[in-house]
């Protein structure tokens, strides 16, 4: 059984130190030449095993483990947006990751995207946490392993950088992810390895590049198994021009073999198409490249995992993120499963629910994946800008749900116009580059308009009021009767209708004053005078009479059921009792 090279990318929040720590990486290999260098791929570096546990031994000491695969494959720092496309059906092609996070500035936004997509895609990684050497007082020796290089350090820089790390293994585990330092941990299947490393001065590199090895060999045998005659299966990463070439994908082969002359299924904004591969790029080594526009050497097939360039007709035509399969026995059979597999998160649909545009496959998968798990219904997931169509979309949407009938764009550009025209029909565009901020974004609004609406609605609605008619207050008999009353509980407006203790109505509220102002509503506890034009008083309404507010049924049931919580004790109470006196007549109301 023959294994392949793990997959390894490096993901974080800008600034971080990816690129410097894969260069860094890259300098410590370079250096153990003996041992074979380092091999270029298209988009990715290969590290062979023997130059790295060469560079691990010279550091570490023996190492007891039994390394069996040939190596590491680098992608190089594709960042988080650009880790989505390492995408193939159900995961990423990715075996494994570094996540680096800057130990100073801690868990950043994009690293908590980093987190969402590991763990939607169920990648392992490792954290490394850069920058040790900006702990103040830290003393450097170039790429010792981490324990020794602490060793060296004051009692003040140890526990500096131990309560830093400790800081961000309490926010991992708030996250979900159970984390330590990689010398404390038993259980690697368990606990996400942090490795302390320093991408200027190398501190903690052996030590990294030995738990990813170990974590390869522990855990991914299965995975890493090379299928030497199978048709290769990869993913497009980029599109690019190259001069005199036309149209060519850098792409990553994840298993099997790839040749020249293969015919290879991709997909596209068109759906799936088939092309026959007319070459197959690597770089050229530093030493063979005469002429810097003479970048490639042409192989005519590659084994898996490599990172290459094709040529071949009608690339023009596919996506970042797009799956390759080589086409062996059935051509229609590879073209339904690539069709299918997008299917699950392209989506055309007539429900109500958002329209979602992102730049690539890959983050269109993430994109749709992320808004499902938070419950938002989904109308149209695409790729690409913004287009009149989608505005159409979300008008028709919005027709029947104003919070739904919205544009959320995800990496893409908005037309300043389209997006006035989007807003003149009051459709909302949602932009971002960072997933969770533009869910987030969305899913507040939405929060913010249900809570708005509801208060506008509880607003609205009768509220209970219980009032006395006081004995000697009566300022006015009839036509209208103004009478000084004691609100005993809720409140009371003008224009509510009063009932008696038996449910029968005596009259509507004109006005209420209090000391001869006129006062939108009396709460309890209150006295004051109202008028009415219906009752006189000592015929339909008595002194010393205890009056209710008229509820409408629907009123009272939205009372109930909806805003029981937004009313007050006395409220509540005097509810309750306008009900009971209601339902002597008639027993289920407001139920
Ligand atoms: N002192 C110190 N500086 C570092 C270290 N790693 C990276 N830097 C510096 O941090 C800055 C960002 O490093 P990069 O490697 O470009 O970071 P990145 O994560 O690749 O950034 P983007 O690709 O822009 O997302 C650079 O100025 C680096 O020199 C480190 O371990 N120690
Ligand atoms: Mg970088």
């Amino acid at each position: 059984m023959r294994l392949r090279q793990p997959i390894v990318v490096v993901l974080g929040h800008v600034d971080h130190g990816k690129t410097s720590l894969l260069d860094k990486m890259r300098g410590t290999l370079v250096a153990a030449r003996e041992a074979g260098g380092i091999t270029q791929h298209i988009g990715a570096s290969l590290f062979p095993l023997d130059a790295i546990i060469s560079t691990c031994k010279a550091l570490l000491g023996e190492i007891k483990v039994q390394l069996k695969v040939p190596g590491l494959l680098f992608v190089d720092t594709p960042g988080h947006a650009a880790f989505a496309n390492l995408r193939k059906r159900g995961g990423s092609i990715a075996d494994l990751a570094i996540l680096v996070v800057d130990v100073i500035k801690g868990i950043q936004e994009q690293t908590l995207e980093s987190l969402e997509l590991l763990k939607s895609r169920k990648t392992p990684f490792v954290v490394a946490v850069n920058k040790i050497d900006l702990i103040p007082g830290w003393k450097s020796v170039e790429y010792e392993p981490f324990p020794k290089a602490l060793q060296r350090q004051s009692q003040a820089v140890r526990d500096e950088l131990e309560q830093r790390i400790y800081t961000m293994v309490g926010e991992l585990a708030g996250l979900g992810f159970r984390a330590d330092i990689y010398t404390r941990i038993t259980s690697f299947a368990t606990t996400v390895a942090m490795v302390p490393v320093s991408a200027k001065s190398g501190e903690g590199i052996p030590d990294l590049l030995l738990v990813l090895l170990g974590l390869a060999q522990a855990f991914m045998k299965e995975q890493l198994t090379l299928h030497e005659d199978a048709p290769a299966e990869g993913v497009v990463l980029e599109i690019t021009e190259e001069e005199g070439l036309g149209t060519t994908v850098n792409a990553i082969i994840y298993d099997g073999i790839l040749k020249v002359g293969d015919r290879i299924a991709l997909l596209g904004p068109e759906g799936a198409f088939t092309t026959k591969v007319k070459a197959i790029l690597m770089p050229k080594p530093l030493d063979e490249m005469r002429d810097p526009r003479d970048k490639f050497k042409p192989v005519d097939h590659v084994l898996a995992a490599a990172g290459l360039k094709l040529v071949a007709e009608g690339l023009d035509k596919t996506y970042p993120g797009s799956p390759i399969y080589v086409i062996g026995q059935n051509e229609s059979e590879v073209l339904e499963r690539i069709t299918k597999e997008v299917g699950e998160f392209r989506l055309f649909t007539d429900k109500v629910g958002v329209v979602l545009k992102a730049d690539t496959l890959g983050s269109l998968e993430a994109a749709v994946n992320f808004l499902r798990e938070r419950g938002v219904q989904i109308r149209v997931a695409d790729i690409g800008e913004v287009s009149k169509r989608d505005i159409v979309e979300a008008e028709v949407v919005r027709m029947k749900d104003e919070l739904s009938g919205v544009i959320l764009a995800f990496n893409v550009k908005v037309d300043p116009d389209l997006e006035r025209e989007a807003n003149s029909k009051g459709i909302r565009v949602f932009k971002s580059n960072v997933l969770f901020r533009l869910v987030e974004e969305y899913t507040s609004w939405v929060k913010q308009e249900k809570d708005r609406r509801e208060t506008a609605q509880f607003e609205s609605l009768t509220k209970p009021g219980k009032i006395k008619i006081l004995p000697g207050y009566v300022f006015r008999r009839s036509n209208p009767a103004i009478v000084g009353v004691e609100v005993l509980g809720g409140r009371i407006k003008p224009k509510y209708a009063l009932m008696n203790s038996e449910g029968k109505h005596v009259g509507t509220i004109s006005q209420i004053q209090d000391k001869g102002q006129n006062i939108p509503e009396a709460t309890m506890g209150m006295s004051v005078a109202i008028s009415m034009k219906e009752p006189i008083i000592g015929r339909h309404v008595k002194e010393g009479e205890i009056l209710y507010t008229v509820i409408p049924e629907n009123e009272a049931r939205l009372l109930f059921k909806s805003f029981a919580n937004r009313l007050t004790e006395d409220e509540r109470a005097v509810l309750n009792e306008i009900a009971q006196i209601i339902r002597k007549n008639n027993p289920l109301w407001a139920r």
